[in-house]
C-alpha cells in the first residue's frame, strides 16, 4: 500500500500499475490499521483490500511499515541543524533495529566556518556508525551517494519540516512533482508543506516515503536499561563499566564517563544520553 488518503487506500502491483481500494471490514475490526509500506492481499474486482500480510517492522512517526532503512535529513542552515531531534530519531531507529543513513543537506548555505564544524559533526556520526552524506539539493553535491543507498530499498526520509526531504527526493526523481516551500523568514522554520505520508517508486524495486517534517518525537516503549544500546558508540565502553548495570551517569569505575573525558565519546551525545535517560525515567515514575 502507497498511500492513504480519504477513506482510500491506495495499492500498487509488482508491475506499477496502481489501485484505489477500501477496506474490508474485517480488517479494520481485526484492530489492524492499514499502514503505508504494507504488503497486502487485494480483490481487484470488488477492490477491496482483503488481507495485510505480517510486518517486518512499522515506525509511528511517520507510519510506515516494513521500512529498510531511515534517511534523516537536517539541514545545516535554514533551519539550522537541531542535534537534540537527531538524536531522538537516531535512538528510536536503533530501539527498532532500523538502519539509519543521515543526511546533512543545503551544504550550499554552510559558509567556510560553519563547513568545518558540520564536518566534525558528520565525522561524529560516522563514527557512531551512521553512514553520512553531506548533500545540497542545489548544487547536487551528495547526491549520487544518496541515490546508491536508496537501491532496492524500502527508505523513509524523516527530519524537521523546510529542511529538503521533498526537494532531495524531487532532485533523485524528476516529474515526480512534489511540493516544497520556502522556509518561513520569520520562524526560520520549515510550513510543513508536506501533508501526508506516500511511498514513491524510483524504480521498481526502490521506494522512498516522503513524509512530513516533525519538531517532537516521544520516546514512549523505550526503558530506561535500554537506553545505552541506542547509543552505538557507549557499547564498547559499557563493557568496562564496573557494575553491570552502570547507567553510566554517577556509578564508579563507568567505561563510559571515561571515554567521555578521553574525548572518544562526544559531549552533546552524553549529554543527550542523560536528558533523554531523565525524560523516561519520570515517565516510568507516573505508571
Ligand atoms: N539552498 C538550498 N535550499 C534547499 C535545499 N534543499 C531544499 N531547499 C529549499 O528548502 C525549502 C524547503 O524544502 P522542502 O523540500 O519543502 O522541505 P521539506 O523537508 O520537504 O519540508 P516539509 O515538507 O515541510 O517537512 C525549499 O525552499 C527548498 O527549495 C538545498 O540543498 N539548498
Ligand atoms: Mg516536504
Ligand atoms: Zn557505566
Amino acid at each position: 500500500m502507497v498511500k492513504a488518503k480519504g477513506g482510500y487506500y491506495f495499492v500498487r502491483d509488482s508491475s506499477g500499475f496502481v489501485l484505489r481500494c477500501r477496506a474490508r471490514r474485517k480488517i479494520k475490526e481485526a484492530g489492524t490499521n492499514l499502514l503505508v509500506g504494507d504488503l497486502v492481499e487485494v480483490n481487484v474486482a470488488d477492490g477491496v483490500v482483503e488481507k495485510v500480510y505480517p510486518r517486518k517492522n512499522s515506525i509511528v512517526r511517520p507510519p510506515v511499515a516494513n521500512v529498510d532503512q531511515v534517511i534523516v535529513v537536517m539541514s545545516v542552515n535554514e533551519p539550522p541543524v537541531d542535534l537534540f531531534l537527531l538524536d531522538r530519531i537516531l535512538i528510536s531507529a536503533e530501539s527498532l533495529m532500523i538502519e539509519v543513513v543521515l543526511c546533512l543537506n543545503k551544504m550550499d548555505l554552510s559558509s567556510d566556518l560553519s563547513n568545518n564544524m558540520i564536518k566534525e559533526i558528520g565525522k561524529v556520526y560516522e563514527n557512531c556508525g551512521y553512514r553520512t552524506i553531506f548533500s545540497s539539493a542545489v548544487t547536487k553535491q551528495g547526491l549520487p551517494e544518496l541515490e546508491k543507498f536508496l537501491m532496492n530499498k524500502v527508505s523513509v526520509f524523516a527530519g524537521p519540516s523546510g529542511v529538503g526531504k521533498s526537494t532531495l527526493i524531487n532532485k533523485l526523481k524528476p516529474g515526480l512533482g512534489l511540493k516544497s516551500a520556502a522556509v518561513s523568514s520569520k520562524s526560520e522554520r520549515g510550513r510543513h508543506t508536506t501533508r501526508h505520508v506516500e511511498l514513491l517508486a524510483i524504480d521498481k524495486t526502490t521506494f522512498v516515503a516522503d513524509t512530513p517534517g516533525f519538531q517532537k518525537l516521544d520516546l514512549k516503549g523505550l526503558s530506561g536499561k535500554e537506553l545505552p544500546s541506542c547509543f552505538p558508540e557507549m557499547v564498547p565502553f559499557a563493557g568496562s563499566c564496573r557494575f553491570t548495570d552502570c547507567t553510566h551517569r554517577v556509578e564508579p569505575g563507568c567505561g563510559v564517563k571515561e571515554a567521555l573525558q578521553r574525548g572518544a565519546i562526544a559531549s552533546w551525545r552524553y549529554n543527550h544520553y542523560l536528558m533523554f535517560l531523565n525524560e523516561i525515567q519520570q515517565a516510568e515514575k507516573k505508571y
